[in-house]
């Protein structure tokens, strides 16, 4: 029998992709996120196109009465999760500290950071009597560079890789492990839902130069997945190639 593998923010994106990489390969699946259409008509492909076994579950990692409830309802064969992906995430907004709007703020740290913790809070218990699992946090090239106008997106990322060090101390005992892709600029629907539905302000990130696909991601944390059972991938850092660093790229224009 495949694994059971868990992915947040499945309805877009790098989350999308990984579901359709994994289904491929015969794995059963958890998919969650706000937008219940979206989970359907990937759930509906994946059954067309890989007999996939899917199970769907829309909730916002930012209640955790929801979180608690729905992930505690799971029947007693899908709570067995071998795998977590902690990818439900987002920047909101592109400003200068002093002009950063709250609402902003505390939606990338209810999310990004308490939505992650939530989920993983419900997910681990099952893992430690299991004597083992796999938690994988998509973090950024944003949890270890600052970048200007990135504040608190930034220090969302930091504090995921902080929790991604910690987590990985605390659950070793338990035989779980904890890894975290690190990705540079990947073209999804991440910079539209920075800039709010603008999608010229969004279309100029990725100008002048080759940025990554959300398949490249999913390629990467199918190799951590796969990876034998005695070896983690702990951490990686995936950057487009022309990409220096958070605030160096070169651009053709
Ligand atoms: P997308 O916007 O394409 O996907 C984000 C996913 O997160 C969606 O499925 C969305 O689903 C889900 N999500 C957002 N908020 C919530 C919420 N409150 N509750 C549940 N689900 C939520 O962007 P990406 O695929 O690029 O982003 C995935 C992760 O990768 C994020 O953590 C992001 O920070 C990180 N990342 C992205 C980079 C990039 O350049 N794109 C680079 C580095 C890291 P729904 O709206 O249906 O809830
Ligand atoms: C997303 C990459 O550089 O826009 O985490 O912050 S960046």
């Amino acid at each position: 029998m495949k694994k059971i593998i868990l992915i947040t923010g499945a309805t877009s994106g790098i989350g999308e992709a990984l579901a359709i990489r994994l289904a491929k390969q015969g794995y059963r699946l958890i998919l969650t996120g706000r937008r219940q259409e979206r989970l359907t008509q990937l759930k509906n492909q994946l059954l067309a196109d890989y007999a996939a076994e899917v199970t769907t579950l829309c909730f916002d990692v930012r209640n955790k009465e929801s979180v608690f409830n729905i992930l505690g309802q799971l029947t007693e064969e899908w709570s067995k999760i071998s795998v977590l992906v902690n990818n439900a995430g987002l920047a909101a907004g592109l400003a200068p500290i002093q002009d950063g709007l709250l609402s902003d703020w505390e939606q990338m740290i209810d999310t990004n950071v308490k939505g992650l913790l939530y989920v993983s809070k419900a997910i681990i218990p099952e893992m430690i009597k299991a004597g083992k699992g796999h938690i994988i946090n998509v973090g950024s090239i944003a949890g270890i560079e600052t970048y200007p106008n990135g504040n608190v997106y930034c220090a969302t990322k930091h504090a995921v890789n902080s929790l991604t060090l910690g987590m990985r101390m605390d659950l070793i005992q338990y035989g779980i492990k904890v890894s975290q892709i690190l990705p540079g600029a990947v073209d999804t629907e991440f910079s539209l839902v920075r800039f709010k539905g603008d999608a010229e302000r969004a279309k100029k990130v990725y100008e002048g130069f080759e940025p990554l696909k959300a398949e490249d991601i999913a390629d990467a944390i199918d190799y951590m997945i796969n990876a034998p059972e005695h070896v983690n991938i702990s951490d990686m850092m995936i950057l487009p190639s022309a990409q220096a660093s958070a605030t160096i790229t070169e651009r053709k224009h």
